[in-house]
């Protein structure tokens, strides 16, 4: 076998021909963007875009410079900057094909939390333009009860009290424009890239949540001077495994400690609305509209929690993986009835769209049997995620007298999954939740009260009080304990 070749600069010219890869001069790249949260969607997403538009020849402005802010970032610092910053993205189609690309559009990573003043001046620096987050749902440390910025967080605390040293995003963010105000400059973009619905209205209410603790004029040139584009961001992008980095070095005789994985389809919908300039990311796919809510309320409403519908039922009956679910005809059945009776009836049109497509589209590319796309992925963080992805639908649902029996039955297998952190068969399952401990004992209450787990007040808000939706959570939770088999569920609610 021949010795791999590692993933750098020095070594790219002598990669395999199979590879495509990149053509500009990655020396002449400048830090245009400061992404925050560099993962693997971020990787397959931002950065493939942005590469691609650095590869038609576009200016090279518009390079990016990544930043982890917690110490779990380390690795991907670590492994990035031994790498030049350069990675793998492996394009995985359901037909087998895979393509594979290196991209070149990440040319710098610092950490945060070794060195805050030099990320805060790196946002602050004149040729930023654009700071983008994926900090995840969780990340935007919104008051449970009043949807507000939480200033209680400790953390938060911290920031007010130490502008230069900042934990969170949002110290970082405010400090890095106080610097630009104070030296003339002008604001730079926020851009969040994140699966919320607004997400760049919340993160304006967030980030002015924070700067007015701290200060209140700079506040209110933050709420002036700064655009925070709404977007709705979509490729699905399983955890990266120790097979696809095997894979690159048996196929290709790379070494790349971190390459990405992702579906072929694409898609980033964003609204035009930008401080200090923008790259054309529209030469290359991108669309920008003047209203992104529709289309990122249809994303979240449908493919999102099309997600946690099988990740959740799955994860209970035992499954592993979402194309698993989906080739089974019962659980495929049970996500297409839960579009056309229970989401798709409560969203608004969206233009240009025809729906019934759209969905058809989202179960084929669920089937792809090449993402094998983990439901410990699906299910990490439901917490936030739910509240988002499902409980709208819900809502709307009870208010316009439409059918909740689908969705209620996956809150009822939810309460499961957090009360024993394991399948039907008693095989232990992964739980990665911030309320993971909180959710756990309600749950665990079920039994002296049905309805105890709709007491985790930030998840479910006041929905425990709707006549209608607690009679169906408790028969649901009902049939769930005493047959923790959801297939009987899905089947008994198909056919009634
Ligand atoms: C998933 C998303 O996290 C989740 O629950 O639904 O990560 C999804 O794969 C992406 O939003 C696809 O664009």
């Amino acid at each position: 076998m021949n010795i791999p070749i590692s993933l750098n600069n020095k070594n790219l010219a002598q990669l395999s021909d199979d590879i495509v890869r990149p053509h500009y001069d990655r020396s002449c790249v400048t830090t245009g963007i400061v992404h925050v949260g560099i993962g693997g969607f971020h990787r397959s997403h931002e950065a493939f875009y942005t590469d691609l538009l650095l590869e038609s020849g576009a200016s090279s402005q518009w390079g990016i410079c990544g930043v982890g802010l917690r110490e779990p970032d380390r690795k991907m610092a670590k492994i990035l900057k031994q790498q030049d910053y350069l990675y793998t993205l492996i394009v995985k189609h359901p037909d087998g094909r895979i393509e594979t690309k290196v991209i070149g559009s990440i040319i710098d990573f610092m950490m945060g939390c070794d060195d805050p003043q030099s990320v805060i001046d790196r946002m602050a620096h004149p040729d930023t333009k654009i700071v983008s987050l994926t900090i995840t749902e969780g990340g935007y440390n919104i008051d449970a009860e009043t949807g507000d910025f939480d200033a209680s967080n400790p953390d938060v605390q911290h920031d007010v009290q130490n502008a230069t040293q900042p934990r969170l995003v949002f110290g970082f963010l405010t400090e890095a424009l106080r610097k630009r105000r104070d030296q003339g400059l002008e604001a730079f973009t926020i851009q969040s890239c994140d699966n919320i619905q607004h997400n760049g209205d919340l993160t304006r209410k967030m980030v002015l949540g924070f700067a007015k603790l701290q200060d209140k004029d700079l506040a209110n040139w933050i709420e002036r001077e700064v655009s925070f584009p709404n977007a709705m961001v979509d490729r699905i992008t399983p955890v990266t495994t120790q097979s696809d980095i095997d894979f690159l070095r048996s196929e290709f005789d790379l070494d790349d400690q971190w390459p990405v994985v992702c579906e072929p389809f694409c898609q980033w919908v964003i609204e035009d609305k930008f401080s200090a300039g923008r790259p054309e990311w529209q030469d290359v796919g991108a669309q920008f509209v003047g209203d992104v809510k529709p289309y990122e309320e249809m994303k979240l409403r449908l493919l999102n929690a099309g997600h946690s519908v099988l990740g959740i039922l799955g994860s209970v009956f035992g499954y592993q993986t979402i194309d698993e679910c989906v080739h089974d005809d019962l659980f495929r059945e049970f996500l297409k009835q839960f579009y056309d009776r229970e989401a798709a009836p409560v969203l608004d049109a969206v233009e240009g769209i025809d729906l019934d497509q759209y969905k058809a589209t989202l179960i084929e590319r669920f089937g792809n049997p090449n993402i094998r796309d983990n439901l410990a992925r699906i299910c990490l963080g439901s917490s936030s995620k739910l509240p988002v992805f499902l409980m709208p639908t819900i809502r709307k649902n009870l208010s316009s007298g439409g059918s909740i029996q689908l969705a209620t039955l996956v809150i009822a297998a939810w309460c499961y999954y957090s009360d024993r952190h394991a399948d039907r068969h008693g095989n232990s399952l992964e739980v990665t939740d911030e309320l993971k401990d909180s959710l756990h004992e309600a749950a665990k209450a079920t039994d002296q009260d049905r309805l105890s787990f709709l007491k985790v007040k930030s998840v479910f808000g006041d929905l425990a009080n709707n006549e209608r939706f607690a009679d169906t959570y408790s028969e649901m939770i009902q049939r769930v304990y005493r047959e923790p088999d959801v297939t009987k569920h899905m089947r008994s609610i198909l056919e009634g």
